[in-house]
């Protein structure tokens, strides 16, 4: 059956200040130039392109006390939760176009104060081939990107877990993460820890990917605000190589079509991050045109007569 979605407005975030390889800040236009505004447009979507946001250059420096430029990311993500709040309190969903995952500490934590607010259940669906689950002292790399869980669950520095007010966006038990198959070896610890809810590489293949989607939708009903964070380097770098941290052994593209079309079905997702696109590193946009291709699934687009 058609459904019909909310307006949506795009907000670019032209970053790469969280990541190890530069690029990502023109992930934005590769998604522009791929389609996705007209791509949702025929959707039958209201969709209002807002342009990329301004910050910080990126300085490309060694980790300082395990963060490699903190003031910077910490600047990007209080714009971008502004941007995010902005468009969500006039009842638009936001699509963040990135940008490095680093971004989704801002948007995560507009949502989350939104949902707060609006008196609204927030589930975070976390599709990345890594956790992102670091910190400074257990970093490999001292880049921002593999920590946005983290401090969105209030582990990190202060700017970062405290960018929405006092106490941390969200709990570990609002997530869901799928197509895990990179952790680091203290990042382990920490998961587990935290008892975060991952479905592994493993996982999916032993149950398959219908099964994981039903259970990390389980729960979602009228009253949820479901944040998609989709991180491309979910997808296997096969089909997506325009990533910086590429792993093997990803998320196939029938197992993708069928993860948007099963978040599509719920009707519940309030807003989106397309993250960690880079450019630089792709086939003739062959990765931001998959990108948008899922997009549209996520937006109700489905072959016969489903949609
Ligand atoms: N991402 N775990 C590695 C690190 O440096 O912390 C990689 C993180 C990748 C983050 O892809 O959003
Ligand atoms: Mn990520
Ligand atoms: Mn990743
Ligand atoms: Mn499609």
């Amino acid at each position: 059956m058609a459904r019909s979605y909310p307006p949506v407005s795009l907000i670019g975030v032209p970053t790469d200040i969280g990541a190890g390889h530069r690029g990502a800040s023109l992930g934005p236009d590769a998604l522009r130039i791929a389609g996705i505004g007209q791509a949702l447009a025929a959707r039958g979507v209201d969709v209002l392109d807002t342009g990329n946001l301004a910050g910080p250059p990126n300085p490309w420096q060694p980790p300082v006390g395990g963060y490699r430029h903190l003031e910077q990311v910490v600047e990007w993500n209080r714009a971008l939760m502004q941007a995010t709040l902005a468009e969500l309190r006039r009842g638009r969903m936001p699509v963040m176009l990135g940008g490095d995952h680093c971004l989704a500490i801002g948007s995560i934590a507009a949502v989350a104060q939104h949902c707060r607010q609006a008196g609204k259940k927030l589930r975070v669906l976390w599709l990345d081939a890594h956790a992102d689950f670091n910190t400074s002292e257990v970093t490999p790399s001292g880049n921002v990107h593999g920590m946005p869980v983290a401090c969105l669950c209030g582990i990190g520095p202060d700017a970062l877990t405290r960018l929405g007010g006092e106490g941390p966006a969200i709990t570990p038990a609002q997530v869901r993460q799928i197509g895990i198959r990179s952790v680091d070896p203290e990042e382990k610890r920490l998961v587990k820890q935290h008892g975060l809810d991952i479905y592994d590489m493993r996982y999916i293949d032993e149950v398959g990917m219908k099964a994981v989607m039903q259970q990390a939708l389980e729960g979602v009903d009228a009253d949820t605000h479901l944040h998609v964070s989709f991180d491309v380097d979910f997808l296997d770098p096969g089909i997506a190589p325009g990533v910086g941290t590429t792993v093997p052994g990803g998320v196939n593209y029938r197992e993708a079509q069928l993860v948007m079309e099963m978040i599509a079905d719920t009707g519940r997702m309030g807003s989106l991050d397309i993250v960690e696109l880079n450019p630089v590193l792709d086939n003739r946009n062959a990765t931001a045109e998959l990108a948008v291709d899922l997009v549209e699934s996520l937006f109700g687009k489905s072959t016969l007569m489903r949609d």
